[in-house]
């Protein structure tokens, strides 16, 4: 078990709670139509902050879109990861500031271009590893298979952090895969493979920290899997009484992760209701100022949709981007 110091456990716990507040907030945003749909990430936020937690700034994180908000362990001001979700271009953060690529939407695209980031890193001979979020419907996709396989081959400083929540939108693992186990695949690449508890933050942080450690000295990728199970819907557009049993998803609420390194921690007598609430108010006012700040800023220009989407437009687009010029 990996030595973590006081400070450390209070720091884990206060990106935990901000993760959570993030989520929290960013549904009722939806809610109230300040944000556009949004992938709900309640009780990821072990995986998240335990993961990221063993990487240090010169590393790089991809994230999917259930890990929109991932920045915020680095300091991301949450009226970035709110213009995302908004699409507001403040919101395209530059992946070189913060050492955060894109949030990924097309399920396992990120997984090659980690890989890529990675053996690029290892050809340079630049220090870094790079860390990469899927979920366990992407370990079905060819790109994640060619990503993991191209990093294994390479030995490329990857750690692959699969966020097994067993579902995939309506799609549950016993359909996406025979394997036994997500981490059997990682034998298949002559990889290391782990499987963790995805809802104990301490559990996900060692596991990430070995992975960290062997890529960092050469030793090539590693495949976790973390295992849970999804207790929210699959995000604000989705109704998962269609097709998840309602009894199974309260149960999984009762097993929350914050709550239970919240409990680990005062165990140890690191963290008091003082705290607790003090670390809860922050994260709330930073959101605050967050949707705040999101929603001062001017709207953004249209044609931008196209502008970053052609370098030649087609003949009808180019006629409406100059009614567009001309009516503006
Ligand atoms: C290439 C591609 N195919 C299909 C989709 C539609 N889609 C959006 S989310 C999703 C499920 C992905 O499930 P999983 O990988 O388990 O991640 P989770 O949402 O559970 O975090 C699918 C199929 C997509 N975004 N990209
Ligand atoms: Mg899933």
């Amino acid at each position: 078990m990996a030595q973590l110091s006081d400070a450390d456990l209070i720091e884990l716990y206060r990106r935990m709670v901000l993760l959570r507040v993030f989520d929290e907030r960013a549904v009722v945003y939806h809610r109230q139509g300040r944000i556009g749909t949004y992938a709900i990430f309640w009780n990821h936020e072990a995986i998240q902050a335990g993961a990221t937690f063993a990487l240090a700034d010169e590393d790089w994180i991809f994230p999917a879109y259930r890990e929109s908000a991932i920045g915020l362990v680095r300091g991301m001001p949450p009226a970035t990861i709110l213009q995302w979700w908004r699409g507001h271009p403040s919101g395209w953060w530059n992946p070189l500031e913060w050492k955060v690529a894109s949030i990924c939407v097309p399920i396992g695209t990120q997984v090659p271009h980690a890989a890529g980031l990675a053996w690029g890193k290892k050809l340079k001979g630049e220090p870094g590893v790079v860390m990469v979020f899927f979920g366990d419907g992407a370990t079905s996709e060819g790109s994640f298979h060619e990503g993991v396989n191209f990093a294994a081959v390479m030995q490329a400083p990857l750690v692959l952090v699969c966020n097994n929540n067993q579902w995939a939108i309506s799609t549950p693992l016993s359909a996406q895969t025979r394997a036994e186990t997500l981490a059997d695949k990682a034998q298949g690449y002559g990889i290391p493979g782990v499987r963790v508890d995805g809802l104990d933050a301490l559990a996900v942080h060692d596991a990430a920290r070995e992975a960290v450690e062997r890529a960092r000295a050469g030793g090539g990728p590693t495949f976790i899997e973390a295992v849970h199970y999804r207790a929210a819907p699959h995000a604000t557009a989705d109704d998962p009484s269609a097709y998840i049993d309602p009894v199974r998803v309260e149960e999984e609420r009762r097993r929350e992760c914050v709550g239970r390194l919240e409990a680990e921690l005062r165990k140890r007598g690191i963290l008091d209701d003082e705290l607790v609430g003090r670390l809860r108010t922050e994260a709330e006012e930073a959101m605050r100022a967050g949707i705040t700040e999101a929603e001062a800023a001017p709207p953004p220009d249209p044609r931008l949709v196209f502008e970053h989407a052609y370098a030649d437009p087609p003949a009808e687009i180019a006629a409406m981007l100059e009614r567009e010029a001309r009516s503006a």
